[in-house]
């Protein structure tokens, strides 16, 4: 580190009753959270869209090389082909390639082939991790700890949605390499996310689902 200019860095100092209040009110609301799968055709300000991204893009990376792309989808014909894509290679997940007990763990969710909401959000945002990045005369320059990464800002980037009162849904369509080749991204991206995003349908329903307690995630090392 002793090459690189460092900076005084200073974040507000709260009392420990402010520190409680403000981990426990953070916490019900991303209890709130839900993936939903039924959204509305509403549409969304591209402006929030890209607060949501710059939002994720404040994760911490490997190196910070911030190794990510947030393609920004909100062209219908580009939804529709992807849709079908999707929908090509979920048919023949769920029609065999996963097995019986992935899909019975599925059935809880009600989850099919068909995703309609890649159509019907206002914007999908497929999240690229770069395995290697390029320098200025096409040589490689790599990238650390990639999935790490961008698991962790896709999880800012949920946080992000959530809190601006809208829904997503994190969908891994599987294999995931025809939206490489629909978005025409380059060699050192690889898909790894689809995230619709956008307001509920009036009549979203969600799973009824319960989270696991404290005890049963966190071992106490005292
Ligand atoms: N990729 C499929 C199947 C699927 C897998 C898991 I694990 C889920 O939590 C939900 C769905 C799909 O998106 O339908």
């Amino acid at each position: 580190m002793q090459n690189e200019e460092h900076i005084p860095y200073n974040i507000e100092r709260f009392s420990e009753d402010e520190i409680i209040h403000r981990s426990q009110e953070f916490y019900n609301r991303m209890n709130q959270r839900r993936s939903v799968r039924d959204f509305s055709s509403e549409q969304v300000p591209l402006e929030v869209m890209e607060n949501l991204i710059l939002t994720a893009s404040t994760a911490p990376s490997g190196a910070h090389k911030q190794p990510w792309t947030f393609c920004l989808i909100s062209n219908s014909s580009l939804k529709s082909k992807l849709r079908e894509l999707a929908e090509e290679e979920e048919k023949k997940s769920y029609g065999g390639r996963m097995s019986d007990e992935w899909i019975e763990d599925l059935a809880p969710l009600g989850t099919n082939w068909e995703k309609e909401f890649i159509d019907v959000a206002p914007w999908i945002i497929v999240v690229m991790k770069k395995a290697y990045d390029f320098d200025k005369n096409g040589g490689k320059l790599n990238n650390y700890y990639v999935s790490e990464s961008v698991g962790i800002a896709s999880g800012f980037l949920l946080a992000a949605i959530h809190n601006a009162g809208l829904v997503a849904l994190t969908h891994t369509p599987s294999p995931m390499n025809f939206i490489s080749e629909a978005l025409n991204r380059p060699v050192n991206e690889r898909p790894f996310l689809l995230i619709p995003v956008g307001f509920p349908a009036k009549s979203a329903l969600v799973p009824n689902l319960t989270r696991k307690k404290k005890e049963d995630i966190i071992e106490y090392y005292e």
